[in-house]
Formats: C-alpha cells, structure tokens, sequence
C-alpha cells in the first residue's frame, strides 16, 4: 500500500512539479518536517526560518500576519529556500469563486503565486474554487492543497463534506497534489497518491485554549498514515530570540517525525 512506500519512490508516480519537489526534498533532507512560521515581524520570520531551514522539508507561510510585509521579503525567503533546500507553502485557505480567488492568487501586495510553491483551499464553493486557482498557478508549476479536515475541536469538516472533498481533488488531479486533513482516508486509494500534510502536532501540549489540538508525530504519521507533520509553536515557543533552542526543537520534530515515517514502512 502507499503508506510503505519510500517519499522517493512515491515522487516518480507526481507529474505536478510542485508535488515532485516535496516528495524529493523530504527524501534528500530526510525530513517530514514542515515549520509553520505565524510571527509578525520580518525580521522574527527570516530568523525562525533561518534557523529551522536546515531541518524541514517545507516553510509554512501567513504572510498576511506580518505587520512589515514588503516585496523585498519574498527575495529573501526565496534564497532561504537555496540555501536551505526547502519547498515554500503559503497556507492562504482561499475560500471565494473562481474570479475573486484568482486574482487574490496572483495579485494584491502579496502576489502568492508568484513565489509560493503549494498553497491551498477550502472546498466550500465546489470545484470552481481549482478552475479559478488552476488558472493561474498550473501554468507557473504551483500545487493546491484542498482542506479535507482541520485540526481543531468542532470542525465542520468531516463525513459527507470530506468525502466530497476527495472527489473534488480525484477530477482534479493535475493541479490537486494532495489535502489539509488529519487521517489518509481509506477513500483515497493506493493507486491515488494524494499528500497528506497534517497541522495540529505537538509533543509537550494537547491544546492552546483556542480550539487548537495536537497530536504526536507518532500518531499521525504513523497511527493515521500522514505524510508531514506541520509544527509552529512547538518549534519556536514565545522567546523568537532563543534561535539556537528553536533549532534543537526543529531537530527534535524531525527525528520524531522520521523516526514514525521509518516504523511505517517497515511495518
Ligand atoms: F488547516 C489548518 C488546520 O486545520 N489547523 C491548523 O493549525 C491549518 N492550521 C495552521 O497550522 C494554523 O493556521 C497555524 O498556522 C498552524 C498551526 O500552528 P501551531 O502553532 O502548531 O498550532
């Protein structure tokens, strides 16, 4: 089944180039890591992620959070991505019809597909939500992730809503490389080789007060069959200062994370 196969043997069955790159650079770096980088300040996001950037397969981006968003700021992200081998995610959530999203994709002071590998959406419009999208970021080689599931308590997305959500990515296939969700659904068979990239992960606490939940690299890579492990606060905590701690927590999460991937495929 998929979930024994290496992330290397499973990039040679991606023609979206998006879907290859992560596939590929989770087997060189040997992580499954993807740090979320949720801080305010240029300067507090370029250090986090050039500290973690070592460690992780992916960057998870909300560029909208930071107070001091300027162009600039792409450039250096993008040489964080060189030097540090690791594949960008802006987790934008769109939302809207094919039009509006569209241009919320490529334009705006953010200009997302310009610079941002995979970024995603919530499947609540239908299909044309990937029609609009589709037509501006297939053409530059971008991935979309469709929400299946989320992480937190009460979730509306679940049953009927998420199978619909499968279906949606299956007739979709060319630019669909894979959903938010915290389970690979017995749904999404072998031969569909979607990615499972999964927030909500945490090794100390279960929750944050606001609806957050986690679970351990274990229990999702391994118990639930998820490809990678999405962590933010874990990593980086409160103190944006304490760089070299923030590294040696990316590293504990990597080898967690590989560690659960191993024990699966050898399973
Ligand atoms: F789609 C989702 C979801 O279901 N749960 C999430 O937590 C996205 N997220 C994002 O992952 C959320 O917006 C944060 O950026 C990140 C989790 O951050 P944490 O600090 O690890 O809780």
């Amino acid at each position: 089944s998929l979930t024994k196969l290496s992330y290397g043997q499973r990039a040679a069955k991606h023609s979206n180039p998006a879907a290859k790159l992560l596939l590929e650079t989770i087997e060189r770096k040997k992580s499954n890591l993807s740090v979320s980088v949720d801080v305010t300040t240029s300067k507090d996001f370029l250090a986090i992620i050039d500290a973690v950037g070592p460690y992780v397969c992916l960057i998870k981006t909300h560029v909208d959070i930071l107070e001091d968003f300027a162009p600039g700021l792409v450039e250096k992200l993008q040489a964080l991505s060189e030097k540090h081998d690791f594949v960008i995610f802006e987790d934008r959530k769109f939302a809207d019809i094919g039009n509006t999203v569209a241009l919320q994709y490529s334009s705006g002071v953010h200009r997302i597909a310009n610079w941002s590998h995979i970024t995603n959406a919530h499947p609540v419009p239908g299909p044309s939500i990937i029609k609009g999208l589709a037509s501006v970021g297939l053409p530059l080689g971008r991935g979309l992730l469709l929400l299946a599931e989320m992480s937190t308590e009460g979730s509306l997305a679940k049953g009927a809503y998420t199978e619909a959500t499968y279906a949606m990515a299956r007739a979709n296939r060319d630019f669909v490389i894979g959903f938010i969700a915290q389970q690979r659904s017995n749904a999404v068979t072998a031969d569909e080789d979607f990615l499972i990239l999964t927030p909500g992960v945490g090794l100390d606490v279960k929750g944050d007060g606001m609806g957050q939940q986690y679970r351990t690299p274990k229990e999702v890579v391994l118990d639930s069959g998820c490809d990678v492990i999405i962590v933010g606060r874990g990593v980086y905590g409160k103190d944006y200062s304490l760089v070299d701690q923030i590294a040696a927590q990316a590293q504990r999460y990597r080898e967690a994370g590989w560690k659960a991937y191993l024990e699966r495929i050898a399973a």
